[in-house]
């Protein structure tokens, strides 16, 4: 903890952290500080407890403060705390990999290492384009995307991302050759279903109309986030990615799922890729990865896309990309001890026997004030609110506000509110959630 920072600091102190994805001057005249975190809860600098209903930034999946993982990062800074893996190699980085190939999908069991999401995503891509091109077929460079998709911030995530905030500073400084799908956010359809909608399979029908418009032997992968978290909570249409996974095999698409948050457990399997049964032949992850104790990221890729760049001359790079901290030392201890966690609490399937008293918990908040969709999904839900008129986000952001005095923190996206609790929270932490958002949702115009 910082010695210097009080709990109530001044704006100076405050002044110089250009703060992330933040309504920086909101929070600098009413800071909230987190100083403290164990299992299912944060405590403020002023020393509330607060219930982590978001698992920090859907990370924290085994709950803070995990002290086998604390232990393995120590002990692994004491032993060898940075080696490169550029022409080099150390034993644990390898160990990561197996352990990852094991519990991975059907065939993606080749793992490249980056530091985070947006940076996994871009090798995503990156590997895709270079896929094609190492198998005789260059000229496919053209990515698919999705809107309300958020696949981090590099200029490949953003470009191929469709939220909009995220993407209009930036004009044309976008990659060239890029479409997207419409979203799957229908609320006049499919407003408080519980789990997948039912209606909206055709959606994906959409991408022969995209490969009919720009001929399949161009594009070179479709990217999507199964369930996507930043844009409010977006579910896949039951059928719908099955289809889009029969539309890129007949095609010779690639299919690019970005499991950034549903990675590690969030809906009941270690993927879901394995929740929905659909193989993509990409799959991007982060977050879970480590418990979010040290940042890392992984893309996982089928073999016949590994295979396909090993070949020429043995002693040439295959793949020009890499990051310094691919596979940092600190990072792979975190996270096979994250996995330890994991496979001894049972977590990767924990959220599947919670989500009935979940789904029940999320869809009560239904018939209160403004609640004009309820989503869940797995150890995710989503609770749409009315927007005020002509103030957008502005019933999100107080709900977000009057949550956290109360001791719970949620997300909020727009007017939507956003939960995805660590995987160890109890029954009766999911009621005193719900209870309090419902509290705060009635008493807020
Ligand atoms: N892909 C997906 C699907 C994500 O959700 C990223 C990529 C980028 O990851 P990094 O590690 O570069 O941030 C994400 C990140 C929220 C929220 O509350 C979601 C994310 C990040 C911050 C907040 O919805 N997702």
């Amino acid at each position: 903890m910082n010695a210097q920072l009080t709990a109530t600091p001044s704006n100076q102190d405050l002044d110089a952290f250009w703060m992330p994805f933040t309504a920086n001057r909101q929070f600098k005249a009413n800071p909230r500080l987190l100083a403290r975190a164990e299992g299912m809860h944060y405590w403020t600098a002023d020393g509330r407890e607060v219930l982590d209903g978001v698992a920090g930034l859907w990370c924290v999946n085994a709950g803070h403060a995990r002290r086998e993982i604390t232990e393995a990062v120590t002990k692994q800074l004491n032993t060898m705390e940075f080696a490169p893996t550029f022409q080099m190699g150390h034993p644990i980085a390898f160990e990561l990999a197996n352990r990852l190939a094991k519990i991975a999908p059907p065939g993606l069991d080749r793992i490249f290492f980056t530091n985070s999401g947006s940076e996994a995503v871009d090798t995503a891509l990156k590997i895709a384009i270079a896929y094609h091109r190492a198998r005789g077929a260059g000229q496919r460079t053209r990515l698919i995307g999705r809107e309300k998709g958020y696949h981090g911030v590099g200029f490949g995530g953003m470009s191929v991302g469709g939220m909009v905030n995220n993407r209009k500073f930036f004009g044309s400084s976008m990659l060239p050759g890029v479409d997207h799908l419409p979203h799957t956010l229908d609320v006049e359809h499919n407003a408080f279903s519980r789990g997948l909608p039912h209606w909206g399979a055709h959606l994906a029908n959409e991408l022969e109309r995209l490969i009919a418009l720009h001929d399949a032997s161009t594009i070179a992968a479709v990217i999507v986030e199964p369930i996507s978290g930043s844009a409010g909570v977006v579910l896949p249409p039951l059928g719908y990615l099955k289809r889009l996974r029969e539309i890129c095999d007949k095609h010779d698409i690639l299919l690019i799922f970005d499991e950034v948050i549903t990675g590690f457990g969030r809906i009941g399997k270690p993927f879901a890729a394995q929740a929905f049964d659909v193989t993509p032949d990409l799959m991007t992850t982060a977050k879970g990865l480590t418990n979010g104790a040290v940042p890392m990221g992984a893309v996982f890729s089928q073999r016949k896309i590994y295979d396909a760049f090993m070949q020429g001359p043995e002693n040439a790079i295959e793949l020009f990309h890499g990051y310094t901290y691919s596979a940092h030392p600190v990072a792979c201890a975190a996270a096979i001890a994250t996995l330890d966690v994991y496979t001894q609490e049972g977590l990767l399937t924990r959220a599947a026997s919670l989500s009935a008293q979940w789904e029940n918990a999320v869809h009560s908040l239904r018939g209160l004030p403004h609640v004009i969709d309820v989503r869940n999904f797995g150890l995710i839900g989503g609770v749409e609110l009315e927007p005020r008129s002509g103030k957008p986000g502005a019933r999100g952001f107080e709900v977000f506000l009057k949550c956290f005095e109360r001791g719970i923190m949620v997300r909020q996206t727009g007017d939507t509110i956003a939960m995805s609790p660590p995987l160890v929270i109890e029954p009766k932490q999911i009621e005193r959630l719900i209870e309090t958002l419902g509290g705060v949702i009635r008493e807020t115009d």
